[in-house]
Order: C-alpha cells, then structure tokens, then sequence
C-alpha cells in the first residue's frame, strides 16, 4: 500500500507516473516540524535504513548525514554528503516493522540517518514542500517493488551494451581508436563499444566532430560497426558560446537557455569556455535539444552518455568579474593568516560555486523558477530530452544512454555511471555497495569505471575490479587524463583478462534476462543478502551481493589478498572459475567460510534449486540456445526462464 502525504506546495518533479491521491491522514511514524522544516522519527535499535542510491559509505545507511544536491565531485570520499545524484527512497526494516519513503522534493534535502543521534532519523528541507510518499508492504523486496511501480518502468538498453566498453579521456584521433580496436582482438578479448569522450568534438560544441581527428565520421562509424563495435559519444550539458554554430544560434533566438534575473541569458563556462545551459526543466527546449542528437544517429551513433549535467560549472562570468574585482584588494597587501585564506578561497572555491545556482532560472511548467528549487533536477531532464527524442528518432531500435547526474524518473530515459572514482580497493568495495541501492531507486542499468577513473590504477586492482564489473550491466573500462592507461591489453595478465572478459559474454544470457526480469518485473537485480535471508548474520554482511535469482557474489577487493572469508546464509554451490569453459564446483555449507581466490580466479556462489546458464562466449549476445550448458545445483536446467528478445526493438 502506498499512500502520498503533502507538505506545502511541491514544485512538481515528474518522478512518479502513477496517479496517487493526497491523504489528508497524519504522515505515519514522522514527527514533524514546521519552523526547523524537519521531519523526525526515532530509529530502534534493530533498525536497518537502505536505499538512498548514488551514495557514499556502506549498505545500511546508518550513521552518517547524505544530503541531496547534485553534485560534481571527484572526491567520492566518506567525509562527503553529496555526489552527483538525488534518489530520495529508503527503506526502513527489522524484524519488528518495515516501511519505505520517498520524499519527492526537487531541491536540497538532507537525510540525517542515525548521525546527529544515533536513535534518530531526520529529513531536514530546505523548503518545506515535498510529496512524502509512505509504502508499506510484506517485507522489503515488496516495498522496492511496490515502490518501483509507481515510478514507472525502468530503462532497458539494446542488448549489446551488455558487451564491454573501452574508454578514455580521451582518444584523440580515429586512429588511436583503430588502434585500441586492434589490440583488442590481437589479445582476442571481445569488445563491443569504445567510448569518445569530449575531444572528438570541434572545439567541445555538442553534436559537432573535429573533423581533422575524425575525418569522414560516418565512414568511421560504419568501419568500426563492421568490426563490431559502436561508438559512444560524450554529450556535455553547456552549449559553447560561438557565433556560427547553430546549436548556440538556435537556442538564443529561440529563448531555450536558462537566464538570469534580468532576462540575460547566464553565461557559465566549461570545457569550451563560456557556455549557455539549456532549459532542459522547459518543454520545448528540451524537445529541441533531444532532437539534437539525431546529428550524430544520422551518423550511424547509436549510442551516448549525458556529462556535467549536474550542472558542472567552472565559473559564472558574474562571479568571475566579482572575483577579479576583489583580488585587486589583496594585491601588494601583506596577506596574513586571516587574508592568505580568504584570498586562497576566494579563486579556489570558484568552480560549482553554491551561489552560482541562485544565478539563474527555468521556465519550467509555465513557472519562472529559481534553479536551485529545482537543481536536482537538471541531469535527469537532459537525459529525458535525449530519451524523449529518441522515442520518436528510433522507434523501432533501443538506444544506449547513462548519465552522470540523476534523479529518480530519469531511470526511465536511461542508466548511470557513478562517475569519477579512483583507482582505490575502497571505491571497488563502494561500487560494490552502490548497486543494490541505485537498484532499489529504479536504475537498472549502471556500473562504475572499471579500473577506477582518477589516479593510477595497478594491475591487481585492475584484474579484481574486472573480475567484479563483469557482472555490472554497463561493464566499462574507463580513466582520466594524465592517470596511468588502463586498457586491458596493456598488462602482463592480458590472458587472464580475455578470461574473465569472455566469462562475461558467456554470462550475458543469464544477465540480460536478470535485467529483463528486473526491469518488466519491478525488481532488483543486484540484492543485499538481508533482503532475501532474514537471519541477524546476512544483515551484517555488507561486501556480498545476489544476483538475479541464482547467484551470491563475494568480490575480492583488499590488496594483496589471495581469498576471502564468505558468508553462506544457506548452502551453495561455489564455482570458481578460472575461464567460461574451466572450473571447479563445490558445495559447500550454510555458515563463514575462508575461500580462496586468486588474482586469476573469480567466485560465483549458486543457491540451492537454482541454475546459472552459461553460453560460448561468442554467442554470449546472440545467443542460440543449442549452445547453453547449465550450472546447477540440485534443479533442473529447464527450470530456468531464459529471456530471449531480439535484443533491439523496443518493448
Ligand atoms: O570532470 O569529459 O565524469 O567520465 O572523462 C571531467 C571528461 C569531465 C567527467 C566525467 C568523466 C569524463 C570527463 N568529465
């Protein structure tokens, strides 16, 4: 049962579809209080708080303050209180009661989970309006699903974006991009996507290609499709600012970017210097920037991911003159302690500048309103212009998207990546810990930067974050300038890479009708132990993961490690695999365990009546079901629903 409470006049967001009635009833277990804009509850001590998806810190929420505000920070440390998304459903539950709630409010909101006070759970609001919506139901994996109703179907990408993707930023020229194309098949690992990232653009204008390092761009899109492979642009949310180019042209005489006070259109700047925003929050505008990317299908893309849609924003030209005016104070001055830091703040702290998103406005439902009632909403209306659009665009064929910036409602248009990582064991365990609460928000399809985006990777953290993202629906290799290369082919372990990499596409049947089942289904595919075992002991395991209905995951993720200690809620079938086609089973007991895993060995944990299909990797998307062999422990392999579309058409 789901019932929807109000506070105050909610600006509108679009997240849930369905229609729901506002009860005038008490809003269940929340004390609330209208002067300090806080609603409160006290947490007993058995209870668990999950959910709050794109998050730091672990599975159970408990004990720290997140704060949703969407923002770009490449620091996912467990000091923060914010990254780049606002998913504002949790649940709480112990044996004693279970409820969920999801405060649909598009401006800041805190969730004070147990930090302030232990014993206390409480959502403080900027504005005091949202729409509150309690959901109550028979146990937790009921209350996700319910919740999952109201939200609307989840995003379903093409089948082959269950292939592996090589990124960087970036490959600079069509030829560096050949070349990444042709170490991977001379190591014969299979990859079905290479990402472009900002500079294959001119001069970084959306929807434009730099035609001296891309030359002939639909040819080159054709050569590689031949060879398998889709390319994947880069789409940033600031339109450069350049006379000539239409996208920039079009927007100003048509009035479709955001403005200032004074009717100005705001002048932010990024990559390309300045830049204007779209009013992705307006109809029209957001239908006009959607249809945008038909430039680059009509080049045989099929395929993009939405950046910097939080909005990132490097400077405001207003703040900037500001700050040049006051650093004309400090000069010849003798900056002491108290001036170094303010003169140190003043240009360190210009960047994502909190006073910048009071700049400007949305002409968002016939409303002028100021963006950062509504800032949570920016990334996830880029990505429903582009979702939108392709609606019409490709009616026929699905079409790959994630986006860095979310909120809830954008699960429908597309995925997400969980943004600039590091090369660290803790953000391995932190991808880990990420899934299953994105899943619980309605995104489906996501996964991190394999190999971790900032900072050098190693080649044993590497080995161990593959062996983990193979089973993460978007399966993406992905790093930033300036850090070590990562790409598979580059390390001594490249065979046992093309192991673990082939793994993957044996296991793509098995993971698309998981997804598949997920997504039509309401459900989640990646699940802490807890939502499924209800004994003390799964709910204090926070590095284990189910996977669709057969499988238990234990990743390996510390340094220097050659196994781990695994919980068994029940006895399970461990396959540690060294490739699709060589492995050892085992069955082991309900109870801890020490297991062995070494650099070269992947773990996979069968449930009792359960069946894990495998195909030859080579028909790992395609996939013809003479080819199948089963894993099974005690069931019958034609127990298993495998999911079987073409893969493309829309459903
Ligand atoms: O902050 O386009 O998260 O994946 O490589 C840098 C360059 C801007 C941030 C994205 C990252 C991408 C990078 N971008």
């Amino acid at each position: 049962m789901i019932r929807k409470f109000r506070i105050g006049n909610p600006i509108p967001t679009d997240s849930v579809v369905k229609e729901i009635p506002v009860t005038q009833d008490n809003l269940p277990y929340f004390e609330k209080n209208d002067e300090a804009k806080v609603l409160t509850f006290s947490l007993n001590k058995e209870d668990k708080v999950y959910g709050l998806g794109e998050t730091v810190r672990g599975m159970n929420k408990r004990g720290w303050l997140y704060t949703s505000n969407n923002s770009d920070d490449p620091n996912h440390t467990e000091n923060k209180h914010s990254l780049y998304a606002s998913q504002n459903f949790f649940v709480v539950f112990s044996n004693a009661r279970q409820f969920g709630v999801y405060v649909d409010t598009p401006g800041k909101v805190s969730f004070d989970i147990g930090y302030t006070s232990y014993d206390k759970l409480s959502i403080s609001f900027e504005d005091f309006d949202a729409d509150i919506y309690n959901v109550e139901g028979e146990g937790v994996m009921d209350i996700v699903s319910q919740f999952r109703g109201i939200i609307g179907r989840s995003y379903i990408p093409p089948k082959w974006a269950f292939g592996f993707g090589q990124s960087r930023w970036s490959y600079m020229t069509a030829d560096e991009v050949r070349e990444v194309a042709d170490k991977y098949q001379e190591a014969g690992i299979p990859l079905d996507m290479i990402y472009l990232d900002i500079d294959y653009m001119e001069r970084y204008k959306d929807f434009t290609i730099d035609e001296n390092s891309f030359p002939e761009f639909p040819k080159f899109v054709e050569e590689m499709k031949a060879r398998g492979i889709h390319l994947v642009p880069i789409i940033d949310a600031g339109v450069k600012n350049e006379d000539g180019y239409d996208v920039y042209e079009e927007g100003v005489e048509k009035d479709y970017f955001v403005k200032k006070e004074n009717g100005e259109n705001l002048v932010a700047a990024v990559w390309p210097g300045k830049v204007h925003f779209p009013d992705f929050l307006n109809d029209e505008a957001r239908a006009w920037f959607g249809n945008k990317y038909k430039v680059l299908m009509d080049q045989g893309i099929d395929g993009f991911w939405n950046d910097m849609n939080e909005p990132a924003i490097f400077y405001t030209e207003d703040h900037l003159n500001e700050v040049f005016e006051k650093l004309d104070d400090y000069k010849g001055k003798n900056l002491d302690i108290k001036s170094f830091f303010e003169f140190k703040d003043l240009v360190g702290s210009i960047d994502n500048y909190p006073e910048d998103y009071k700049r400007f406005y949305h002409d968002y439902k016939g409303m002028k309103i100021r963006h950062d009632k509504v800032h949570n909403l920016f990334g996830y209306n880029m990505t429903r212009a582009a979702g939108e659009a392709f609606e019409k665009l490709s009616p026929d064929k699905r079409i790959l998207m994630f986006s860095r910036s979310s909120y809830i409602g954008m699960h429908r248009y597309g995925g997400i990546w969980h943004g600039d990582n590091q090369s660290w064991w803790s953000h391995l365990l932190l991808n880990i810990q990420q899934m299953p609460a994105v899943n619980m928000c309605g995104f489906l399809y996501t996964g991190a930067d394999i190999g971790g985006f900032g900072s050098d990777t190693t080649e044993d953290l590497l080995l161990r974050w593959t062996a983990f993202g193979i089973f993460t629906p978007l399966f993406r290799n992905h790093s930033a300038m300036g850090t070590r290369r990562q790409e598979l082919y580059r390390f001594d372990a490249v065979d046992v890479f093309k192991n673990f990499v082939r793994l993957r596409y044996a296991l793509i049947p098995y993971l698309y009708s998981e997804f598949m089942k997920a997504a039509l289904g309401d459900k989640m595919l990646f699940k802490p132990l807890c939502f499924e075992y209800k004994d003390e002991r799964s709910a204090q395991v926070e590095d284990q993961l189910l996977l669709g209905e057969s499988i238990m995951l234990a990743p390996v993720y510390t340094q220097n490690a050659s196994g781990r200690y695994v919980y068994l809620p029940e006895d399970m079938k461990l396959v540690r695999f060294h490739a699709f086609d060589d492995y050892d089973e085992e069955v082991m007991s309900a109870g801890d365990h020490y297991v062995k895993a070494e650099l070269n060995e992947i773990l996979v944990f069968v449930r009792k009546g359960r069946v894990l299909p495998l195909a030859k990797p080579e028909n790992g998307i395609n996939t013809k079901d003479s080819d199948m062999s089963f894993i099974c422990y005690e069931a019958d392999p034609d127990s298993y629903e495998l999911y079987t579309d073409d893969g493309i058409s829309r459903i």
